[in-house]
């Protein structure tokens, strides 16, 4: 039996929540929501595609749900008021948290927790304080959405399947989050093997280009049509498969890094590998001393930021 829970059925949650009936990654999906109609509409929605997708139990639930579950996703969060800064919302988010995170707790302590309100880094590593489980326990879905953006960039640009472009975005999921172009490599043909005149070939002003755009993509999004929803769907679902299915695949997701290149402290988007217990392993990837040091900035960044929070 897998049974996942999401707590938050906006627009994320409730996307994700999609994804997990079509590719059916669960026997068991409960929904739960401050507001219970959406919670409710969304499950008899759903429920209403069962007999063309997967058979499985779906239903709008309560914290009691959330026993037996084996990974619970959050996506609950505030929205931004006008004027607010980001620290006044990053409170608020905090103390949604501190409310969802003290029920769930009541009911389950095994679960992998997966968290993907933003900032997510940040929140990710209040869940882990806040609930005090070990930190493996506790993922955010960190880079892989971003690292998914360039990968598509990239392969825009050089006409190549994604699939077949092994390319990491890595640091803080927003503003200071840093491509990794020395490990960039074509089905194992490093860029700095690709000359001039390759159609892999990517010239300075690509590569900043493809940066910015993974970078700003998201605010391109919510400029066109409010919110992003179907792709960190899809990262989410692709998480839950690897840890339900104990793939053991290497995901940059959004791990506590404890003296990890300097940096102490904080969570960020590193590649990791995922299994059925979490966070096995994190990879420690060799980068240029200049990526090393924007990584550190990061770091520090985030790490500034939650020094002013109040926990
Ligand atoms: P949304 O559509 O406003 O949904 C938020 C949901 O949370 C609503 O349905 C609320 O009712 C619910 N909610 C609020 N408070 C509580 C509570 N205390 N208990 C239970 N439910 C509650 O937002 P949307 O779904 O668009 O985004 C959700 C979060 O995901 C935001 O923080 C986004 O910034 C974040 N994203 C993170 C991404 C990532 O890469 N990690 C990508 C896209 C969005």
């Amino acid at each position: 039996m897998k049974k996942i829970v999401v707590i938050g059925s906006g627009a994320v949650g409730s996307t994700f929540a999609y994804t997990v009936l079509v590719k059916g990654l669960a026997n068991e999906l409960v929904i739960i929501d401050i507001n219970k109609d959406k919670a409710e509409g969304d499950a008899l929605d759903l429920n209403h595609g069962l007999l063309l997708a997967q058979p499985m139990k779906i239903y709008a639930g309560d914290y009691p749900d959330c026993e037996e579950a084996d990974i619970i996703v959050i996506t609950a969060g505030a929205a931004q008021k006008p004027g607010e800064t980001r620290l006044d919302l990053m409170q608020r988010n905090v103390s949604i948290y501190r409310q969802i995170l003290s029920e769930v707790l009541k009911y389950n302590k095994r679960a992998i927790f997966l968290i993907a309100t933003n900032p997510v880094d940040i929140l990710t590593y209040i869940t882990i304080k806040l609930t005090n489980l070990p930190r493996e326990q506790i993922i955010g879905s960190g880079t892989l959405l971003d690292s998914s953006r360039f990968r598509y960039l990239i392969s825009e640009k050089i006409k190549v399947d994604p699939r077949n472009i092994h390319g990491l975005i890595i640091g803080e999921h927003g503003d200071t989050e840093l491509p990794i172009w020395s490990l960039l490599n074509i089905s194992g043909i490093n860029q700095d093997q690709i000359v001039e005149e390759s159609r892999f070939y990517l010239s300075d002003e690509d590569m900043e280009d493809i940066y910015e755009n993974t970078k700003n993509a998201a605010y391109q999004i919510i400029e066109k049509k409010g919110a992003t929803y179907y792709a960190i769907a899809l990262s989410l679902a692709k998480i839950c498969e690897t840890i339900l299915g104990d793939q053991k695949s290497i995901i940059p997701v959004s791990v506590y890094l404890d003296d990890y290149k300097g940096i102490n402290d904080v969570c960020l988007g590193i590649p990791s590998v995922v299994g059925r217990n979490g966070i096995e392993m994190i990879l420690d990837i060799p980068l240029s001393n200049e990526e090393e040091q924007k990584l550190i900035n990061s770091g520090k960044k985030l790490r500034e930021f939650i020094n002013q929070i109040e926990l």
